[in-house]
């Protein structure tokens, strides 16, 4: 991670330097509120060291902390804060990432407790790791809009940072007010310009999509790393960039992909995440517009995740929030070659948990039932592949069939 290269920090009398390794060490904060089980926010904190991993940074700790809710000022109570800002300096731990956005007050309070390390949120991870990860200047733009909206309502805490640092007596008050004018103007300009190079490429994208015809359209959709991109490697023969890694693609790849004698196109694209920053969805909505005009939805499960539940409900929701959840699923239990279950001994005490479903119980399950049409493979291992073949056929044709009748006549 780069964030933090080159930044000196101080302390509070200005005069004595803190000697700073870089060790790219991480420690990670999250709360557990009134009705959050323990073993989710562990989940939740896995998964955000996951994305600082991503991200360049190396895990080292985790704290949790159960309160009834966020503390408006400081996110959690200030002893706790006092407690990690004296692990960080004991352990060069150069960034303390919470689990969830911090406002601008919050923020700039934790880092008047927290001195030597970087407080970093979840939603500017996400916008690093996205930033690190775009690779086309059509993704790079919407990156940089996400950030410049995500920065506009903290303007004003940067500046009395920045003067705080400089121990600027006398310049608060007039001048402050207009420096920090100055600064939303030049953001609000960057924010503007932006949004209308990304209009010029929309338009592009639009006539493309419209050059395509009429062919059924899929697109893949699912949370980050469930392996939409291997499947679309699979099924068009492509070579799209595939890994362990969370936001291995951020743009979207579309193939012409045909089974028997149909064919179709199919889609690639961004995966999404739990709390996905609104700065994200709302950047790449035209990155998101494949999804919004495709036939029907292919949305890949990672089954063998321990959360793959939540991991649904969180993709559904994300389809609501774009305006594409009025259209016929096929869901894909992908990794079935990794799913793992507990044996359950019929004589403990213990009740049957969720680890102790096996993958016939599952699929025999209500989450099956109710997920229909689906289908459980993999696609690393290529098992159930000819059956997922077949039923893309079907529901293919179905719908080709009526766009193309005189093909059909053929047949
Ligand atoms: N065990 C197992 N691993 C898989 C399977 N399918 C994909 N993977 C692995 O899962 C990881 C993520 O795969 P991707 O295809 O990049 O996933 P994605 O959904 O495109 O991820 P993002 O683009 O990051 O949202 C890679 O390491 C794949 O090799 C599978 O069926 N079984
Ligand atoms: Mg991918």
């Amino acid at each position: 991670m780069k964030i933090n290269k080159g930044t000196e920090f101080q302390k509070d009398n200005g005069q004595e330097k803190i000697e700073k390794k870089y060790t790219d060490k991480a420690v990670f904060v999250g709360l557990i509120k009134q009705g959050d089980e323990d073993r989710k926010i562990k989940e939740y904190l896995d998964e955000l060291e996951f994305l600082a991993e991503t991200a360049g940074a190396i895990p080292d700790k985790q704290f949790i902390q159960r309160v009834d809710r966020p503390d408006s000022a400081t996110y959690i109570r200030s002893g706790k804060l006092q407690e990690i800002s004296d692990y960080c300096e004991e352990n060069d731990i150069e960034y303390v990432i919470f689990d969830d956005e911090l406002s601008g007050i919050q923020q700039r309070n934790i880092e008047k407790i927290i001195k030597t390390a970087q407080v970093i949120d979840r939603t500017s991870l996400i916008l690093e790791i996205f930033a690190q990860r775009a690779k086309t200047a059509y993704a790079k733009m919407q990156v940089d809009l996400a950030k410049y909206n995500y920065i506009l309502p903290r303007l004003a805490g940067m500046w009395t940072h920045l003067e705080r640092q400089r121990g600027g007596m006398g310049t608060r008050g007039g001048m402050g007010e207009t420096q920090i004018e100055i600064d939303r103007r030049i953001v609000k300009d960057r924010i503007n310009k932006l949004k209308e190079q990304l209009k010029k490429v929309d338009r592009q994208m639009a006539t493309q999509r419209g050059n395509r015809g009429s062919l059924v359209r899929l697109s893949l959709v699912g949370y980050t790393n469930v392996g939409k991109s291997t499947l679309m490697n699979l099924l068009a023969k492509s070579d799209v960039f595939a890994e362990n890694k969370l936001f291995a693609t951020l743009d979207t790849t579309v193939r012409k992909v045909v089974i028997e004698n149909v064919p179709f196109l199919l889609s690639d694209t961004v995966g999404f995440i739990r709390k996905l920053p609104t700065q994200l969805v709302e950047a790449f909505k035209s990155t998101l517009d494949e999804v919004r005009e495709a036939d029907i939805l292919v949305h890949v499960v990672d089954v063998s995740h321990p959360d793959f539940e939540e991991q649904m409900t969180v993709v559904e929701q994300t389809l609501k929030d774009i305006g594409a959840n009025d259209k016929p699923v096929f869901v894909i239990f992908n990794k079935v070659d990794n799913y793992k279950s507990v044996e359950y001994d019929e004589f403990s005490l213990e009740p049957k948990g969720p680890e102790h479903v096996t993958l016939d119980e599952l699929k025999n399950s209500w989450i099956a039932k109710e997920k229909t049409p689906c289908i459980f493979i993999s696609a690393k291992e290529k098992i159930g592949i000819d059956k997922l073949r077949s039923d893309l056929y079907k529901m293919v044709a179905e719908i080709h069939a009526g766009r193309y009748p005189f093909d059909n006549f053929l047949w």
